[in-house]
């Protein structure tokens, strides 16, 4: 075998990501619990002024309706608490629960706390809070930033509190779920500048369906996906599993590739365009890589999400540095 996932990661090497959303997020998360928490509410008031948040579906609301409802009971000071814990990643049952829940769920959970604390149900952040002086500054890189990656550091930020998962032992994931794929007839095709390698095409359309059994079928056995800023997910089981979870209602509108022959029969394909996530719709579209490797049988042995450094990159289609 000519690659491993090691050596496919390389592939398209100067593909500039954006590196400033895993740097302000390490910044972030050296602020103490209640500049986290004040932070994140002024970036979120700001960023509501220009872009709307869709409100999340009923089922991630039901999932954490139980410790939501465990909250609204508490002392304006307890819900304070709790808050405090998630940012700390503190060891407490809520911290627990938390930490079971899917992205979509933790953004549901977040989003009707925000609701609550704006009508005054749950513990706002006090009136006129000074941001430290580390704090005012990781806000100002967020305003900086192009909206697709405000809403990557937004988000990320949200999936990294609560207790670590890998000190939880054995537990049972909690996640939404999964919808019907879209009716044939009602599916939309995309079309790529410069690609028609099949598999490809068929990666974009299945994934937009929300058509997961289709799409893992596309994956050799030990096929694996590496999503923006993380670790490649390796083999069949868990990349349908993290498509089940993490990928429903995702619009992929890929705009223009490149197809290269690479070793043994190999074949890697850059494609560049916009995604939108449904917690945003239209109103964010983020500049996207796939960075696909595909073995002599045209299965995908490996594909690549990144979320790029800037709109420049989309036209960035160079194979070699
Ligand atoms: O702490 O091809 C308050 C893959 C203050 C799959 C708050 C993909 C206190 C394969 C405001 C209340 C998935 C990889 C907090 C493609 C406080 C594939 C609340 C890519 C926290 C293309 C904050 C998909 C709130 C991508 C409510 C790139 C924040 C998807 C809410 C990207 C933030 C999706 C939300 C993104 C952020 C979604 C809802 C970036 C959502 C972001």
């Amino acid at each position: 075998m000519p690659f491993t996932i090691d050596t496919a990661r390389n592939i398209f090497p100067n593909t500039l990501s954006a590196d400033a959303v895993p740097a302000t997020i390490a910044r972030f998360r050296q602020l103490s619990a209640e500049d986290q928490l004040a932070l994140i509410w002024f970036a979120y008031l700001e960023m509501g002024q220009s872009i709307t948040i869709a409100a999340p579906g009923a089922a991630s609301m039901i999932l954490a309706e139980a410790t939501l409802a465990e909250i609204k009971g508490l002392s304006s000071r307890e819900q304070t608490q709790v808050m405090c814990d998630l940012a700390n990643n503190a060891d407490t049952p809520i911290c627990r629960a938390y930490a079971t829940w899917t992205a979509n769920i933790k953004l549901g959970f977040w989003y009707r706390l925000g609701e609550w604390m704006e009508e005054g149900l749950v513990a706002p952040i006090p009136e006129g809070y000074q941001l430290s002086a580390n704090a005012a500054a990781v806000l100002d890189a967020i305003r900086g930033l192009e909206s697709g990656q405000q809403i990557t550091v937004l988000r990320n930020s949200v999936v990294d509190m609560g207790f670590d998962v890998n000190k939880l032992g054995s537990y049972k994931r909690v996640s939404e779920p999964v919808v019907a794929p879209t009716e044939v007839a009602k599916r939309s095709n995309v079309q790529i500048n410069g690609v028609s390698n099949e598999t490809v095409l068929s990666y974009m359309n299945n994934l937009n369906a929300n058509d997961f059994d289709a799409l893992i079928e596309l994956f050799t056995p030990d096929g694996a996906l590496q999503p923006p800023f993380q670790r490649p997910i390796v083999g069949r089981d868990a990349v349908l599993q993290f498509f089940r979870e993490e990928c429903q209602n995702l619009k992929l509108m890929p705009e223009q590739g490149v197809t290269e022959p690479a070793e043994e029969g190999y074949t890697q394909i850059k494609v560049t365009g916009k995604v939108q996530t449904p917690w945003f719709g239209a109103g964010v579209g983020m500049n996207m890589a796939w960075r696909f490797l595909l073995n002599p049988e045209n299965k995908i042995f490996f594909v690549a999400i990144d979320l790029l450094a800037s709109p420049k990159e989309l036209v960035n289609l160079a194979a070699r540095r």
